[in-house]
């Protein structure tokens, strides 16, 4: 059978604006691979069906141009594939054009956002056949077994010929992840390179850059995250031989860039111990980069992983107030953060990374402030501190309807900074202006305080920007201002597409009915 499969993106995250083709004449892309498409794609094709991939990072496949090219390849199934709440309303406007366009076409809707929002999505947007919940593997290739009665696949929400939508019983979640083939890397003309150093910085390299997911899951309970729910509370791993051998694919196939999408990938030493002898005897030279929680037990395994060319760590910090951190049931202390950090820095992992958070229910201003002063205490080499935003699915959306700040009704598919909605958080206004004065407060902390570690980063950044465009990026917080952007902000993703990712946010906004006349009315008959 044939599928065609589309990553949906919001703007945001559109590639470059300038067309840039590497040595291959293949365009580059900045972010992330669309591994979730990928990873159906080869599935079905070791079962010998047909797949076609677009991914909306492309400049050349606007929404027009998919809709016609589905039109001509006539596919049994065409699968929308989507990360978040912010790129929900643009899956909405692909799935209803392609519907228009082709009013007997079956359409697949699958993600986390989907998962957690399967029935809601399925009564607001009636032009999509099938949501699918969970892992998608099996899912796919038993739904493409029984398009026209689906009764019988687990993981899918439809609606019967008498209009009852039924949302079939979840799919036992599946621990042998080894079963499934590599991502299919190469059915999309795209390359992908690492995002400019601002936003994520990964792992800082101009090498051919790809994404693994080497497990699945999280089960700490942080009020802010819906992981634990997409994956039932459960941990799940691909075996150490299975992961170092799609590493060893991928240097042979010439990438020198990788960065784990794991939700934790720290959590089993012994995998990760020999996932790095593997490397090691593997001879693989691929730098990496993954996440994790400060409180891993693989905390003496960071020596053994610089070696296996880990470059790049990121931690979930999140606040320096552990009153907040309680608030937020990270279930970690501030003094293990300290030890993590410094772990992972003696232990020779070159970039450090602490997301944070501002912006918490209940954080007062000497809070942020501590946050701050945290910051400037640890040996990080990079950070970002990003507002807090609550997605339904989540604990504090739970504690929110209690609260009667959102119901389900009205705001299932709204994002929200929690600053909007929640009175025990900082005005947004205050927040923003207190970051901002803090961030300036640190950069110029770090270069007095920690000036060799200072200068490394900018030596690895000038790899990647003209060194008058680095000077600029750090005096222009000091000027008051985020105007003037130079060429390599202007390459990069999230946090300088400012206005574009408001737009993105503000379009989760708009009420669907007016969403929907942006994209011709569903053909008669459907
Ligand atoms: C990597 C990542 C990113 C990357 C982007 C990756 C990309 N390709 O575009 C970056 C860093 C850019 C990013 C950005 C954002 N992200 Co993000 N991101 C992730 C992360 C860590 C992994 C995603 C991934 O690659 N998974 C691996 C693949 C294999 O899994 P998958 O895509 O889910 O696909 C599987 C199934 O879902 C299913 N499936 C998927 N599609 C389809 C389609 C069909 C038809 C079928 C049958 C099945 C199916 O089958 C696949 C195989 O099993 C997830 C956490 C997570 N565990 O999912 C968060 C996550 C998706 N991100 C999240 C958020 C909030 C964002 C941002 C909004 C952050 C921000 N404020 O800017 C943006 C929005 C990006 C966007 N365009 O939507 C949230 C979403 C929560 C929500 N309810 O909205 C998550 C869940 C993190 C979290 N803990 O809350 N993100």
């Amino acid at each position: 059978m044939r599928v065609v499969l589309v990553h949906v993106r919001d703007p945001q995250f559109y590639a470059i604006p300038e067309e840039r083709r590497g040595k291959n004449g293949r365009l580059q892309v900045m972010g992330f691979p669309p591994i979730g498409i990928m990873v159906l794609s080869a599935v079905l094709k070791r079962e010998g069906h047909e797949v076609v991939l677009f991914d909306q990072a492309d400049p050349d496949t606007p929404n027009d141009v998919i809709v016609a090219e589905v039109l001509r390849l006539k596919p049994d199934l065409a699968g929308l594939s989507f990360l978040s709440t912010t790129s929900y309303p643009y899956a909405k406007i692909l799935a209803r054009a392609l519907r228009a366009a082709d009013g007997g076409l079956k359409i697949a809707l699958g993600g986390v956002f989907a998962t957690l929002n399967a029935e809601r999505i399925k009564k607001q947007v009636p032009e999509v056949d099938f949501v699918c919940r969970g892992d998608g593997e099996q899912l796919i290739l038993d739904l493409l077994a029984h398009l026209d009665d689906p009764s019988g696949v687990p993981g899918v929400t439809w609606q019967q010929a008498d209009g009852t939508v039924r949302h079939n019983p979840d799919r036992p979640l599946d621990r042998n992840l080894d079963q499934w083939p590599f991502p299919d890397r190469e059915s999309l003309d795209l390359d992908f390179v690492e995002s400019m150093p601002l936003d994520v910085p990964v792992v800082l390299s101009r090498e051919r850059f790809t994404t693994m997911q080497t497990s699945r899951g999280c089960p700490w309970p942080c009020i802010f995250c819906d992981i634990p729910i997409f994956n039932e509370g459960k941990w799940r791993s691909r075996s150490a031989a299975h992961v170092v051998a799609e590493l060893k694919r991928l240097q042979e196939d010439g990438y020198g860039a990788v960065y784990f999408v794991d939700d934790h990938f720290l959590l089993k030493p012994q995998r990760i111990a020999e996932i790095c002898r593997g490397i090691e005897e593997e001879g693989i030279t691929i730098q990496w980069g993954c996440e994790g929680r400060v409180d891993s037990s693989c905390m003496e395994l960071f020596p053994a992983m610089a070696k296996a060319h880990c470059r790049t760590l990121m931690f979930g910090v999140e606040t320096g107030s552990q009153k907040i951190l309680d608030r937020l049931k990270k279930e970690q202390t501030l003094a293990e953060t300290e030890t993590a950090v410094a772990a992972a820095k003696k232990a020779g992992i070159e970039i450090v990374h602490g997301f944070f958070v501002v912006g918490s229910p209940d954080e007062t201003e000497e809070d942020l402030r501590e946050t701050f002063r945290f910051a400037s205490r640890l040996p990080l080499d990079t950070f970002a501190f990003n507002r807090l935003c609550v997605y339904r699915g989540t604990p504090l959306w739970q504690e929110y309807l209690a609260r009667g700040l959102v119901t389900d009704e009205a705001d299932w598919y709204k994002y929200f900074k929690c600053s909007a909605i929640d009175p025990t958080v900082l005005p947004g206004e205050r927040i923003h202006a207190i970051r901002s004065a803090e961030l300036k407060r640190l950069i110029i902390f770090k270069f007095l305080h920690y000036p060799v570690q200072a200068m490394r980063l900018m030596g690895r950044l000038a790899r990647s920007m003209p060194v008058r465009d680095i000077l600029w990026m750090l005096v222009k917080p000091f000027f008051g201002t985020s105007n003037g952007q130079t060429k390599a902000e202007a390459l990069s993703r999230a946090v300088e597409h400012g206005e574009m990712k408001t737009a993105a946010e503000n379009l989760t906004q708009v009420p669907d009915e007016e969403l929907s006349r942006l994209v011709p009315a569903p053909s008669a008959g459907k």
